[in-house]
């Protein structure tokens, strides 16, 4: 069972947009594990956001990302990585289809709403930037058996 991060992003906490979100992971059958409002800081924006230090658009990012509360979640599922990408759409939203996340909810790609890990490897790691393990919880869903086979 693989776990990924999922940031609602300042622009979707502003614009009412969590219980959307959430609405749209819950019913696609993914399993909520872990989940806060936080503020994050610079240190956090930076090391989050790592891999893209050297792009044009960091400061910004950073700048974005730290200006507003986010709301932090882990989801739960097999193959929960591509299953949240695909649930978000793509990077920017007026490339991605009618029906994700961002296809349905942002035009700009400096808006798109939502994180989602991009590998089990990133998952890892921002996962453990992001929440303790005493924050990640194990339980049963009385709803699994009709989500999963097996
Ligand atoms: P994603 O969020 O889909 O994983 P990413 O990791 O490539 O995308 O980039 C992180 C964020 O940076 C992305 O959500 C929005 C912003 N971003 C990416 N490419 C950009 C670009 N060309 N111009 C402005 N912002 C960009
Ligand atoms: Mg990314």
């Amino acid at each position: 069972m693989e776990r990924t991060l999922v940031l609602i992003k300042p622009d979707g906490v502003q614009r009412g947009l969590v219980g959307e979100v959430i609405s749209r992971l819950e019913r696609r059958g993914l399993k909520l594990v872990a989940m806060k409002l936080m503020q994050v800081d610079d240190a956090l924006a930076r090391q989050h956001y790592a891999e893209h230090v050297d792009r044009p658009f960091f400061a910004d990012l950073v700048v974005f990302i730290s200006s507003s509360p986010v709301v932090a979640m882990v989801w739960e599922a097999d193959a929960a990585v591509e299953v949240v990408r695909n649930t978000m759409g793509q990077t920017n939203p007026a490339s991605s289809p009618m029906g994700t996340i961002r296809g349905d909810l942002a035009l700009d790609i400096g808006r798109n709403l939502v994180h989602g890990s991009d590998s089990l490897e990133s998952a890892a790691r921002e996962v453990a930037l992001f929440f303790g393990h005493a924050e990640i919880l194990d339980y049963q869903r009385n709803t699994d058996l009709w989500i999963n086979e097996a």
